[in-house]
């Protein structure tokens, strides 16, 4: 990564497109510059004031940090507090009632409209119901539902008596939702008897029965919500319908408050290798990073604005910036089940132009699948209420991120680069949107309250101009307590690389002004010829030719060079790329790429494919790639989106032309 012959990384660092913030937006912002000097004077104490200042606490704390127990750290550790109360009740109470919490629409054309009043009956509907059913203060809940209002409601539930959930993607097998309950072991299970997507309704009970039929289970009952009304297999005296238990309940309980410590949630985050690792994340210090990250960055007025995140609550951004974040800070939101192309390339802007969305936070793939849709689709509707765009989930290509700019924002809205994980649990490298000149395809500096660096192989700081390792390095309120049961792995996994240092696993560079570039996962940087490569680099360079929606780059093993670049590309419909014969694509992008970076990075290969594999939350999983590309039986791929993606690419390629 410290390597900066060529091939390095000078293509990105090359982009000189300059965003500063307009002076009007400049002067409305929540956050100013002079809160990264207040935060750096004495870090606990900024976060004491954020914690104090955004949440309520029925006990007070007095301590603040506690890292004599590194790396398990302790924020706010003697005060208490019910994330669900902080997220609905003292809204209620507060006369904001009759606001819009939830604009819910459903892919077929369904809506609902849920209040922060009608959240409170819902909610301590769903945590009668539970308790009734046997869930007590700590004991955890599988939650393995659609994007609907209930997935909502019983995460609140859950954190209204103090049991963590451990939301399992809705598209994750059956194989995987038994070993999360397992590992976990969740007492109930909460599901629905299936979801809409693209356009038909899609089971999802027959996976938590079969789950449930592989062995031994701690799980007494499973709570199912009719949302399809497909025919679902019961089990009586184990499951239980949703309309019998929840909408029979009372809708007066009396949240639990719990320690700051006390565990929110598990969320299980698919490791490179071996078994998933339940990341766990407490009430206090977590609330308090969700609640000031989602005020400071999307710049959110709660009066005024629209909010809409368009992850799903299976991953860490649903938890943080769907549920969390938004409902602590009394915000307007809008959920959406489907995907983005039922029934048209244009539900995404039908839906912002009608909800009139004023905040859009989504994936860089969702950006590119858009740009490679072509920008007539947007351009129908009327997107001028947008005034802040979000990225997360992988590094932006510059050209995706000027797109979204001109295309989504209308040459006007800041754009926020968010770099986090599931570990962080909250937003840590971005831009503030009233502060920050922005470049495109940076995430730029740590947030006011974050100390985090680049690194070289001894951890030293690399100057600016260089790459290396991105770390944090010093505690952060919402950072993980650990993994569940395995507190072993969790110091083996983040703290034994770099000592005293929390170690991403992001390779990450400096630019000249020490604004930080995320270069995608280290174990995504190739070595060819001695000259070490980054992805995203080559990827970024793909993307920045006008025939190019969407790359993906892998590095396959190679007699000579060591490894070989191997591209796979999506091209562009409406941009010429549709029309080229094979060979030329493949001559015109290698040089596009040496000319853009050196020679040394020209793909050996450019395959074009339909479609990328990728996970629900987005990221392309380039180790499918890697299998195809070195010739290999394709792994496992249960934890794809699209798991039809990966026959199409092998189609794609054993025919002819
Ligand atoms: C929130 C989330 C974490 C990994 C992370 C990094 C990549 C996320 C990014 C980004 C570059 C950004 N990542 N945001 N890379 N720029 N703005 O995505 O959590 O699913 O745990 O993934 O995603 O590689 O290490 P999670």
């Amino acid at each position: 990564m410290t390597d900066t012959t060529p091939g390095g990384l000078e293509n990105l660092l090359s982009e000189d497109r300059r965003f500063p913030p307009s002076s009007e937006f400049a002067a409305q912002a929540n956050v100013h510059r002079d809160a990264y000097a207040w935060a750096d004077a004495d870090r606990p104490a900024f976060w004491a004031e954020q914690a104090r200042d955004l949440l309520d606490w029925t006990t007070p704390f007095h301590e603040v940090l506690d890292w004599s127990g590194a790396p398990v750290a302790r924020w706010f550790a003697d005060g208490r507090l019910n994330a669900a109360y902080n997220a609905v009740d003292r809204h209620v109470e507060a006369g904001r009632g009759d606001r819009v919490a939830l604009h819910f629409e459903g892919e077929g054309g369904d809506t609902r409209t849920i209040t922060y009043a009608d959240l409170q009956r819902e909610v301590s509907k769903a945590a009668n119901a539970l308790a009734a059913l046997g869930v007590e203060t700590g004991d955890r809940v599988a939650i393995y539902l659609p994007l609907i209002p209930e997935a909502v409601f019983t995460m609140l539930a859950c954190a209204r008596i103090g049991a963590p959930h451990s939301v399992v993607f809705g598209g994750f097998s059956a194989e995987a939702l038994y070993s999360r309950i397992v590992d976990a072991e969740a007492k109930l299970v909460v599901t629905a008897d299936g979801g809409f997507r693209r356009g038909a309704a899609s089971a999802l009970k027959p996976a938590v029965d079969e789950a449930l039929a592989k062995g031994e289970s701690p799980v007494e009952h499973v709570l199912v919500v009719r949302r399809t009304g497909q025919d679902v297999a019961w089990t009586e005296g184990r499951d239980v319908w949703w309309s019998d238990t929840v909408d029979t309940a009372s809708d007066e309980h009396t949240p639990v408050a719990v320690d700051a410590e006390h565990p929110l949630f598990i969320l299980y985050t698919s490791g490179t290798t071996g078994k998933p690792k339940g990341i766990f994340h407490t009430t206090g210090g977590y609330l308090t990073q969700a609640a000031y990250t989602h005020k400071a960055v999307f710049d959110l007025k709660a009066e005024t604005d629209v909010y809409w995140c368009t992850a799903d609550i299976g991953w860490i951004t649903g938890h943080t910036y769907v549920v969390y974040g938004p409902l602590v800070n009394g915000a307007t939101q809008v959920i959406y089940e489907g995907t983005p192309d039922t029934p048209h390339r244009g539900r995404w802007w039908e839906i912002i132009e009608k909800y009139k969305v004023s905040i859009l936070y989504t994936a860089p793939t969702a950006i590119r699948t858009c740009m490679k849709w072509g920008e007539e689709i947007p351009s129908k509707f009327d997107l001028s209420s947008l005034r802040v765009l979000g990225s997360v989930g992988e590094p932006i290509n510059p050209e995706a991120w000027v797109w979204y700019r001109r295309v989504i924002g209308g040459d006007r809205t800041p754009i926020v680069d968010t770099w986090w994980q599931t570990e962080t649990g909250a937003i840590m490298i971005s831009p503030l949107p009233g502060v920050t000149t922005t470049k495109p395809g940076s995430a730029q500096v740590p947030l006011p309250g974050i100390a985090a660096t680049v690194v070289d192989d001894d951890a030293h700081p690399v100057p600016d101009g260089s790459g290396g390792y991105l770390v944090v390095t010093e505690p952060w309120p919402s950072m993980l307590r650990g993994i569940w049961g395995d507190q072993e792995r969790y110091a083996d996994t983040y703290w034994s690389r770099f000592k005293d240092l929390y170690f991403a696993g992001d390779g990450a560079k400096k630019d000249d002004d020490g604004d930080i570039w995320l270069l995608g996962r280290v174990d995504d940087v190739m070595n060819v010829s001695g000259h070490r490569l980054s992805t995203t680099e080559i990827e970024s360079a793909l993307v920045s030719h006008p025939w190019v929606a969407e790359a993906a780059v892998v590095g396959a093993t190679d007699e000579t060079t060591g490894q070989a670049v191997v591209a796979f590309v999506i091209l562009r419909g409406d941009a010429g790329g549709g029309e080229q014969s094979a060979d030329e694509v493949q001559t015109t992008l290698r040089n596009h790429v040496a000319k853009e970076i050196g020679p040394i990075a020209k793909p050996r290969q450019i395959l074009v494919v339909a479609e990328l594999p990728k996970t629900r939350s987005g990221k392309i999983m380039r180790r499918l790639l890697r299998d195809v590309a070195e010739h290999r039986q394709v792994g496992d791929a249960t934890t794809l989106a699209d798991a039809s993606v990966m026959d199409l690419i092998a189609q794609g390629l054993s025919a002819p032309g």
